[in-house]
């Protein structure tokens, strides 16, 4: 069964390159309005969304796929459990704590982080660390104009980002059963956070994002193994030092801080040289491009780099 939750941003149109969201149902969504509701959003400004350059031209995976093939241990292990379980996450009221090296830290409501007009449909790749992929059709914004608002000090040259702790409705925080040590914590280099291929996603296949896929807010990095993509964000900071990540802590000699898909250097179980085309039938299967099909746009930024090295 899909789990879905009450849409936060009523979809108008979607084209491949672009997407129309309603500014009246986004903030009577948050806010808690349902009474808006129907009239509201018929009557409420279309804002058109810049069409995005960096969308791929890939066709998306089913949504079916989208939303009930997923990772999110808090809700458990096996490809089925988030959807199964994660309806049962609050995601609303939702705030994410800004701290760190920054001008303006605080505590923002997710409807003062999202900026209707500044959403856009992203249509991206996305290859899990486990040799599948999909592509996905994003609804978010540049991370980038986020981290700017709040005034980066000079010396930040990371950000960290937590994921919810709330033992109460993310069953694996609970579990007496060996896991992953919680919250789940991600990071990147300020210059990976600031490039505009990085988005915070707040939607995918123009709806508010499902619980599964990291409601009410997510990371992607599209060059980058899924797993740096951390989902339901509550804490973003401007660091100094390079911040420890949950995959790297279980196994670092399995998952790396970097974390780029990287079709040249195998995990050391398996090789990552082709991925498993998800929802393209039982034997469909790609050659994994380097950066994940992105190299002409982030290169640059691991350039000198050894990529074995920094993996
Ligand atoms: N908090 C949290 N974020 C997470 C994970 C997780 O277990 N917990 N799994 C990661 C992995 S391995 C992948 S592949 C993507 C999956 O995102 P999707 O379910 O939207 O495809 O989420 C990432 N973000
Ligand atoms: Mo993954």
């Amino acid at each position: 069964m899909l789990i879905r939750t009450r849409p936060r941003f009523a979809y108008s149109e979607v084209t491949p390159k672009s997407a129309w969201l309603s500014r009246r149902a986004l903030i009577a969504g948050m806010a808690g309005v349902a009474a808006a509701g129907l009239a509201g959003a018929a009557e409420a400004a279309k804002l058109a969304a810049t069409p995005s350059r960096y969308s791929t031209d890939a066709k998306p995976t089913p949504y079916d796929y989208v939303t009930t093939y997923n990772n999110f241990y808090e809700f458990g292990f096996d490809k089925g459990d988030p959807a199964k379980y994660a309806g049962a996450l609050t995601t609303d009221p939702w705030s994410v704590r800004i701290d760190g090296a920054c001008g303006k830290p605080g505590t923002y409501a997710l409807e003062d982080l999202v900026k209707p007009e500044r959403l856009e449909e992203r249509i991206y790749r996305h290859r899990c660390v486990e040799a599948w992929s999909m592509v996905i059709p994003w609804i978010g914004f540049p991370l980038g104009d986020l981290l700017r608002r709040v005034e980066p000090d000079p010396g930040a040259k990371y950000v960290a980002f937590e994921t919810l702790l709330r033992p109460a409705e993310m069953p694996a925080q609970r579990s007496l059963l060996p896991s992953l040590h919680w919250p789940y914590v991600e990071g990147l280099r300020l210059d990976e956070a600031t490039h505009p291929l990085t988005i915070l996603a707040v939607g995918l296949y123009g709806e508010t994002l499902p619980n599964q896929n990291g409601a009410p807010i997510r990371l992607v990095v599209p060059w980058k193994y899924g797993f740096k993509g951390i989902k339901s964000i509550v804490r973003i900071s401007l660091v100094t030092d390079q911040p420890p990540t949950t995959w790297k802590q279980q196994a670092g000699n399995e998952y790396g801080f970097y974390a780029n898909v990287n079709p040249n250097v195998d995990h050391p179980r398996w090789s990552q040289a082709t991925e498993r085309v998800i929802g393209g039938g039982l034997f469909a299967k790609r050659d994994t491009e380097m950066f994940n099909g992105y190299a002409e746009e982030v290169g640059s930024l691991y350039a000198g780099m050894d990529l074995r090295k920094y993996f």
